[in-house]
């Protein structure tokens, strides 16, 4: 005898009860992109509480799509070690690697999920809390809200630490610079995501990986936008990377 309201009661207890938990973390991140997934994997591994919020339905930013729509992914040897440690599968094409986009992002998400990280779908960190200068929270909102253009207040939690990983319109930055200001950048402003240059594009994606704003950190493509790096096509070792690397610098400050 399946009860309906028993199905209902289930799924939105279980839900809130999850959103609840989450209030305070020791990480957030928003946006669950290749950089996102990767950056939640390891923080959680490392003990750190972490909640992703992704605004779509599904999770994998611009992986899944590969290079024009055709599945597959390019990596280079620096990041091997990363499709090794998630269990994606490749092969070796001349200097570099080549995965399936759609087995990566699986790998991925699955990972963070066995971590312990907490992924939230469908929600979307339209603003930040900032107390004395410093990032400490992100303000929320269902992203179906912005989407029928409704007047919803957001409702907020938060971290010890942010993160902004939401790839080429580096949404976080973008309302913290409008917001309060100077960013960690040379010129203090976005600088913006300049013409694709692979080679280039991949060293500097891991460089600007940090902490744009005091509490804020800034991995992935948003890192090079910010900071007025070109972009570098469906190659995706400098996401992993950055991801890990982001991990890196906030378990550091934990
Ligand atoms: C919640 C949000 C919000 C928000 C956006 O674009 P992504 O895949 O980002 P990265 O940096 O992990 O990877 C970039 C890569 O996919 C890419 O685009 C490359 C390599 N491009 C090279 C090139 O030359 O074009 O994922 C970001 C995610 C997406 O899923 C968004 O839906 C999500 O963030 N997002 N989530 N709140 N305000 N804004």
């Amino acid at each position: 005898m399946i009860e309906e309201t028993e199905v209902s009661r289930a799924i939105v207890e279980n839900a809130v009860k999850d959103f609840l938990d989450c209030l305070e973390v020791d990480v957030a991140i928003a946006g669950g992109g290749p950089s996102g997934l990767v950056a939640a994997r390891y923080l959680a591994e490392s003990g750190a509480k972490v909640a992703l919020f992704e605004r779509k339905l599904s999770l994998g930013g611009g992986m899944w799509g590969g290079g024009m729509m055709y599945p597959k992914i390019v990596v280079q040897k620096e990041a091997r070690c990363i499709l090794d440690d998630f269990g994606i599968n490749y092969q070796k094409e001349g200097e570099q690697y080549i995965a399936s986009s759609i087995e990566s992002v699986a790998k991925l998400v699955s990972n963070a999920v066995d971590s312990g990280a907490r992924l939230f779908n469908c929600i979307s960190v339209e603003d930040v809390l900032i107390r004395e200068e410093v990032v400490n929270g992100f303000v929320l909102n269902w992203s179906t809200v912005d989407v029928a253009g409704l007047h919803v207040d957001p409702l907020a939690i938060k971290a010890r630490y942010c993160v902004d990983a939401t790839g080429h319109p580096l949404e976080v930055c973008s309302i913290v610079c409008r917001k309060v200001g100077k960013l960690n950048t040379p010129s203090g402003g976005i600088m913006g995501e300049r013409s694709m240059w692979a080679d280039v594009s991949e060293r500097l994606v891991v460089e600007n990986t940090g902490e744009v704003y005091p509490g804020l950190y800034v991995s992935g493509m948003a890192a090079n936008a910010v900071y007025g790096s070109p972009r570098m096509g469906p190659i995706f070792g400098g996401m992993l990377l950055s991801g890990k690397k982001a991990a890196e610098l906030i378990t550091k400050r934990l």
